[in-house]
């Protein structure tokens, strides 16, 4: 019955695409994807207290993560109210909307994570870090951890595995004082940073944004997140205990097309994976499985991943520079709601404030790129703590706002 659903829905997707693309390679391309989907469906697990639940007991937010959790829905949402929020921080009215509060850490949040560029800032980039490094602590025979807070309400922060954290960490428990008096907790603030961090990198998705988590002040278990020594063996594993499949793993490791390392090569602080850091592009791709610019350092992790029968195919489909981008931030968005949901026990009592992320960007022209590409060439290196904070590099940009000296 279940199977019927899904091959059912997949039929119906097929002849609608197949209408609206009569060319025959793009046809084939999307029988071959919808015959995966109805694999991948069948294999996904439920977590927390989906498990148990019948659908008759499910709130209607509920209902929606289920789906987006079996492969059945869209993780990406438009869903935006630009109204001025309800009330002041504290106000009457404020407390009374649920996401009014959550408006005025988007407002916040999107300041700090926006650069004069236009691209994402260290601060979005390590948000979106945050977020994977609170909700991954965690696997299918743990009792505690996942995205529970506890990064930063305990010493986790302190790791080795959290290097390259400490700047978002400061940043995340200010904000952390300043909400937490009306109700926010520390779970939601860190996994709304990272889904406000995302939408606010150019092309990035705009990933639905549930509320509700509990707080735990207790460390989560050791040994759960990834090295960048790692083989695609261990890799796949590690994730396959967070529920999470080789299919969905080629999709998360894609964040690091923002991504500029400071810790695995600390004599190259600074270096990013890809020729595009700070944009939410599909370049990180084929340019860890093929040639990147000098001053692209490419770990060893995502090579052996970008290898592997079990997700080479997927890292393929992401390289396609015509589809990529819509499918990669696609299965992104699912992803990342699977894994901002690991350990969270009350998924039928969470809300959904969406609506107060800034709109998504899906287009971006860098008007510094001339100076990006020599710096990419491997000169420069003044510029790295300048490309880190997205600074325009020529200057003034078209979004950015000068100094006035003697006006
Ligand atoms: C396959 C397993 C993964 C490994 C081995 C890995 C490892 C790393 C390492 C070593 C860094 C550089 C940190 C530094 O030196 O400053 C990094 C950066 C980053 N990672 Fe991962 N990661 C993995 C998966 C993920 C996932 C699943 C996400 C998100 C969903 C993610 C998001 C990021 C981001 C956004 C950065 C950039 C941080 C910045 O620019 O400061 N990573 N990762
Ligand atoms: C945990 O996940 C692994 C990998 O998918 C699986 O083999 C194992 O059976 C799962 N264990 C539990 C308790 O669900
Ligand atoms: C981020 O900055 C760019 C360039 O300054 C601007 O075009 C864009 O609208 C900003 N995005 C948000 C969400 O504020
Ligand atoms: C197990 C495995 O595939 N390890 C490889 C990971 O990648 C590095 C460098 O790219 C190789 O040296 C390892 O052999």
């Amino acid at each position: 019955m279940k199977t019927f659903k899904y091959i059912s829905h997949a039929l119906l997707t097929l002849v609608s695409l197949s209408l609206a693309h009569p060319g025959m390679g793009d046809t084939m391309a999307v029988v071959r994807r919808e015959a995966n989907k109805v694999k991948r469906a069948e294999a996904k697990v439920l977590i927390g207290d989906l498990r148990t639940l019948k659908d008759s007991q499910l709130t209607p937010i509920a209902k929606d993560i289920k789906a987006i959790l079996l492969d059945q829905l869209d993780a990406e949402s438009s869903v935006i109210d630009t109204s001025i929020p309800a009330g002041a921080l504290g106000s009457t009215a404020c407390k009374a909307d649920l996401c009014c509060i959550w408006k005025w850490v988007s407002y916040e949040m999107t300041a700090k994570f926006n650069g004069t560029s236009g691209r994402c800032t260290k601060f979005a980039r390590q948000a979106v870090r945050l977020g994977f490094h609170d909700a991954g602590a965690w696997s299918n025979t743990s009792s505690y951890g996942g995205a529970d807070g506890s990064i930063l309400l305990t010493d986790e922060i302190s790791r080795a595995d959290n290097n390259g954290l400490s700047a978002i960490a400061d940043q995340m428990n200010s904000w952390y004082r300043k909400y937490s008096p009306y109700g926010v907790s520390m779970a939601d603030l860190i996994q709304m940073g990272a889904t406000v961090a995302t939408v606010v990198c150019p092309l990035g998705p705009r990933i639905r944004s549930f509320v509700g988590r509990k707080d735990n002040t207790k460390a989560a278990p050791t040994g759960l997140l990834p090295g960048h020594l790692d083989s695609a063996d261990t890799l796949i594993k590690l994730f396959a205990a967070k529920t999470i499949d080789a299919h969905d793993l080629v999709a998360l490791v894609g964040a690091h097309t923002t991504s500029q390392q400071h810790f695995v090569d600390t004599a190259r602080g600074g270096d990013p994976q890809d020729s595009t850091p700070g944009v939410w592009d599909v370049k990180f791709y084929p340019e860890t499985t093929g040639s990147a610019a000098p001053r692209v350092l490419k770990f060893q992790s995502d090579i052996n991943l970008s290898k592997d029968s079990r997700s080479a195919g997927e890292w393929k489909e992401f390289s396609n520079p015509t589809n990529g981008q819509d499918h990669w931030n696609e299965d992104y968005a699912k992803a990342y709601t699977r894994l901002s949901l690991l350990g969270v026990n009350n998924i039928n009592e969470l809300k959904e404030c969406t609506k107060v992320l800034p709109p998504r960007r899906g287009s971006y022209v860098a008007e510094d790129q001339a100076i990006l590409n020599i710096w990419l060439q491997g000169q420069f290196d003044q510029l790295n703590d300048l490309v880190d904070g997205a600074i325009m590099l020529t200057g003034v940009g078209a979004g950015g706002s000068g100094t006035v000296i003697n006006p």
